[in-house]
């Protein structure tokens, strides 16, 4: 039984992007409408551009399945492109500042940039997406909840209550074209993208997502590679145009003392047969990690995306073909895709949560994973 991991494949302009993902155990129901649901968000938030009028993005599930439950092989998934156009796309040669096209053609060797840019799109993100998508499928089955929302665009910043549950936050979230749960500040965030659109300029943003439920112990502090923090780190800062990503309160953590910033430990008895076993916080700052380990919090991840760097006023670059400064090329672009980067983050970090839970659960079929998952709750509980 191979761990549970995912590739994708696939061009911008190509003919369909591709998901393979390994490692599924059998017996677990793929729910088409919410991982279709979840690429029908990817493509929407206000500040999307042209291409997202032009697609409607949906999963072609190849293999892997019978009647929508998986058999345990692998999934092969293929998202269509309808503009897919890349033996025609034109050359680009004025590299975009933040974008990788200059870095990507000096490492091909070539003074084209759509050679590079083509999979650098974050039009890989659907990919991405649906690969969280099956994940959250599996989370779901042991009732795990994830959610993700926009916290900030440009310098707006939402104000999230921490006592507001999953089911409250995705309800306010799909309320708004931001994808943001606090409803006093989603005119202000849609303002300044409209205004970033005037200035023929671009928006970033953080988002955040919250996960729900977890059991106590996914991850380890024994490999720095099986630290669930430094997973979910990697997975959300490897998102297209992200350059940073933090647990919980994350930097902010650095700026008091250990006694306001550790997340002091009660036992409640009432609480022992939920997911933190009793253990309970009356903060999170940690993002429901210690030691590179669950410990029964909601885990708690952010990603700080940059403005897209593709800008209709083009910015100081120079002409790969004759190096002479010009202004750098345009492509249809969007203006702000923070909305849409909450559902990646989203989606990859459900996937890492998956990952882990199965590496601790593991199992060929979904019923030893419960099995497996329902013995170690019962273990723990005697204790
Ligand atoms: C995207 C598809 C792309 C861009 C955007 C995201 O399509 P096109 O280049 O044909 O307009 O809209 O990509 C970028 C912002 C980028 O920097 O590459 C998508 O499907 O999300």
């Amino acid at each position: 039984m191979p761990a549970l991991d995912y590739r994708t494949a696939g061009e911008s302009h190509g003919q369909a992007l591709i998901v393979l993902i390994e490692g599924l155990p059998a017996g677990l129901l793929l729910d088409l409408d919410a991982i279709n649901g979840e690429l029908r968000r990817r493509q929407g938030g206000y500040g999307r551009g042209g291409r997202m009028k032009i697609e409607t993005d949906s999963v072609n599930i190849l293999s892997g399945i019978r009647n929508r439950v998986t058999i345990g092989s692998p999934l092969a998934i293929q998202v269509v492109n309808k503009d897919w156009r890349i033996d025609e796309a034109p050359p680009v040669h004025r590299p975009r500042p933040g974008h990788a096209d200059l870095a990507g053609s000096l490492k091909w060797l070539t003074d084209d940039c759509r050679e590079t840019l083509e999979r650098a799109s974050a039009r890989e993100t659907a990919a991405r997406v649906a690969a969280g998508a099956v994940a959250a499928c599996l989370l779901r089955a042991f009732d795990i909840d994830t959610v993700g929302y926009v916290r900030s665009i440009g310098n707006v910043e939402a104000t999230i209550d921490p006592a507001q549950g999953p089911a409250d936050l995705r309800a306010a979230r799909d309320a708004n074209e931001a994808y943001c749960p606090d409803a006093h500040v989603v005119g202000d965030m849609i303002d300044a993208i409209r205004q970033a659109k005037v200035n023929k300029d671009t928006l970033g943003g953080v988002v955040e997502v919250q996960v729900h439920n977890v059991p106590p112990g996914l991850g380890s502090c024994f490999r720095w590679q099986d630290k669930l923090d430094a997973r979910l780190v990697g997975a959300v800062a490897s998102i297209q145009a992200f350059k940073a990503a933090a647990i919980g309160d994350g930097f902010d953590l650095t700026a008091l003392p250990g006694s306001q910033v550790h997340d002091a430990i009660y036992y409640d008895a009432a609480q022992r047969d939920t997911r933190n076993l009793g253990f309970t916080r009356r903060t999170n700052r940690l993002g429901g990690l210690e030691g590179g380990m669950t410990n029964g919090m909601p885990i708690i991840v952010r990603g700080a995306m940059k403005p897209i760097a593709t800008l209709l006023q083009g910015m100081d670059s120079v002409n790969l073909k004759t190096k002479q400064p010009e202004r750098s090329d345009y492509e249809r672009s969007d203006v702000c895709a923070v909305p849409a980067a909450s559902v990646v983050a989203e989606n990859v970090v459900a996937f890492e949560v998956a990952r882990a839970l199965l590496e601790k659960f593991a199992g060929d079929t979904m019923n030893e994973c419960r099995a497996a998952f329902d013995h170690y709750l019962t273990e723990v509980r005697k204790r």
